[in-house]
């Protein structure tokens, strides 16, 4: 404890910095008489940058700027677009450490985490820069002679891309690249609570050379500028990454004014261990899926779902080690759980913790405070929560967002797979067995969009498809080939090169 008032005694104290919109290739603040809000530190309350709220008006412009860029941008050779991305990925290699350390400061997480958080930005840019050569369609044969078929990819216009603050640079980084790449033209709305994060990002896309309207940021709520952004007859398509409530009003919003919409939103994810697992890999896998992030993400262990064979071993174990965490500003490296990013999201965690007390009746085995004594004072600190549960049990239903897990015991493989499904949700599973048939049974069993054998629920990689099923998502993927698949409309082409009127399906069996 005293080490870290050390440490954070030693970062410089400095004046809040003032932030702005960046529309149609300037940075500035609103001139329509907007509003500011503050972004703090949630290890310690103190005040890091001043934001301006966007106002109507600022839409307005962001967009129009948008629409008038997409007519020049998506002329660009996709190569030159790639090329663009891989200057940005560069310029965010330089600055990944001062990145990282904004990023913790204004999000709480550990600097080692915060470091993969720009690490998969970088990744993401370098995978879809390498997309600017590629970008295949499909080339095909014609039912006719002296005809050809392809199919080719368009880009969809102005996306409008609204993401949270638990990955305030690999999310964005997600919806921005691929969109780029296609050629749209991207207005990013940041969370609030992460402002920096998304203004490095676009700085170092601007000096890559991005040219001017073809990416805007705009900062404010999603209740006023996440709604105007998704109702704004000149967006073409929403990207929205946060939860199953907001995800559905976007949703329904995009599909009444005839959007494309990408939802990823909410999870409910367990990681099962059978009674032959590697029990320490185990423990190490669910303890850095259930409170890496201090359990802020949507593929964060909220359930354990546990052979009774190895249940009292394996709870005894996660409950010594999660005793043994060290909690406090994600800046202190010898820390492993920073701070929950606010005060409101604590205390919703802190009343799942009594729903699971008082109403649900589970076992509450370790956690279930505040930390607000002595270095925890001015900051959002919760310890890592562990309740003894059964499915049915609202803890083990709804997603709490921070760092609580349900362990419930289970009697076979058949069961903990149906645990598992028993969920609204779908996004990311895992199991930890040695036996093959069983992990070739879960892979096909378990209704998840993310699916690990021997390893965590955390930890997707940028080139493989990113989402879930059910209540996760609708449909879409982020990441790899598939965030192509939103980014992008597709064209067939039909070239008739016989100098004579060709009718399919007509000429092709009207002679028999
Ligand atoms: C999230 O869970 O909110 O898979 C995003 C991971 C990270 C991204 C997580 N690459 O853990």
């Amino acid at each position: 404890m005293r080490k870290t008032k050390a440490i954070l005694q030693r970062i410089p104290r400095r004046e809040p910095m003032k932030g702005s919109h960046f529309i149609n290739g300037r940075w500035g603040r609103s001139t329509h008489n907007g509003k500011c809000f503050e972004n703090r530190d949630p290890a310690n309350g103190q005040l890091l940058s001043v934001y301006p709220e966007a106002t109507r008006q600022d839409v307005d412009e962001a967009v129009q700027g948008a629409r008038k860029a997409f007519d020049l941008w998506r002329k660009v050779a996709v190569a030159k677009r790639g090329e663009i991305l891989l200057k940005a990925m560069r310029l965010l290699e330089e600055r990944k450490e001062i990145v990282a350390q904004a990023m913790t400061r204004e999000m709480g997480k550990v600097l080692a985490e915060t470091r993969g958080d720009v690490q998969e930005a970088i990744d993401t840019a370098f995978y879809y820069a390498g997309e600017g050569r590629r970008l295949f369609g499909q080339t095909t044969t014609s039912e006719l002679a002296d005809k050809f078929a392809m199919s080719v990819r368009m880009p969809v216009g102005v996306c409008a891309l609204i993401t949270p603050w638990n990955f305030p640079m690999a999310i964005p980084s997600w919806k921005i690249f691929p969109a780029l790449l296609c050629g749209n033209t991207v207005i990013l709305k940041p969370s609030s609570l992460t402002p920096d994060s998304a203004r490095h990002l676009v700085e170092v896309l601007q000096e890559a050379g991005i040219p001017e309207g073809v990416v805007s940021l705009i900062y404010g709520s999603g209740a006023t500028v996440g709604i105007w952004l998704t109702e704004h007859p000149g967006v073409d398509l929403v990207s929205f990454t946060g939860s199953s409530l907001v995800g559905s009003k976007v949703g329904e919003t995009c599909s009444r004014t005839f959007k494309k919409c990408g939802l990823e939103m909410g999870g409910k994810n367990a990681q099962i261990v059978m009674d032959d697992a590697n029990l320490s890999l185990a423990l190490e896998g669910a303890l850095w899926g259930a409170f890496g992030t201090t359990g802020q993400r949507c593929t964060a262990t909220s359930r354990l779902i546990v052979h009774e064979n190895v249940f009292k071993e394996f709870s005894e174990q996660l409950i010594a080690r999660a005793e043994s965490l060290r909690v406090g500003s994600g800046l202190d490296p010898d820390v492993q759980m920073g701070p929950m990013i606010s005060d409101a999201q604590r205390t919703k965690v802190h009343h799942y913790v009594q729903i699971g007390k008082n109403k649900d009746g589970a076992t509450l085995l370790t956690g279930g405070q505040i930390l607000c004594k002595g270095e925890y004072e001015r900051g959002f600190f919760y310890a890592p929560t562990i309740f003894h549960g059964t499915s049915e049990m609202t803890i083990a239903q709804e997603e709490i967002f921070g760092p609580v897990t349900v362990l419930i015991s289970v009697k076979s493989f058949e069961e903990a797979i149906r645990v598992l499904n028993h969920s609204a949700y779908g996004l990311s599973g895992s199991i930890y067995t040695q036996d093959v048939n069983r992990v070739m049974r879960a892979i096909q069993d378990m209704q998840t969009g993310i699916t690990y054998i021997n390893a965590p629920t955390i930890g997707a990689e940028v080139h493989l498809p990113f989402g879930g099923v059910k209540h996760t998502g609708n449909g879409h993927r982020e990441a790899g080939t598939t965030a192509l698949e939103i980014f992008s409309e597709w064209k067939a082409v039909y070239i008739d090169y016989s100098g004579k009127l060709q009718k399919a399906q007509i000429d092709t069996h009207g002679a028999e």
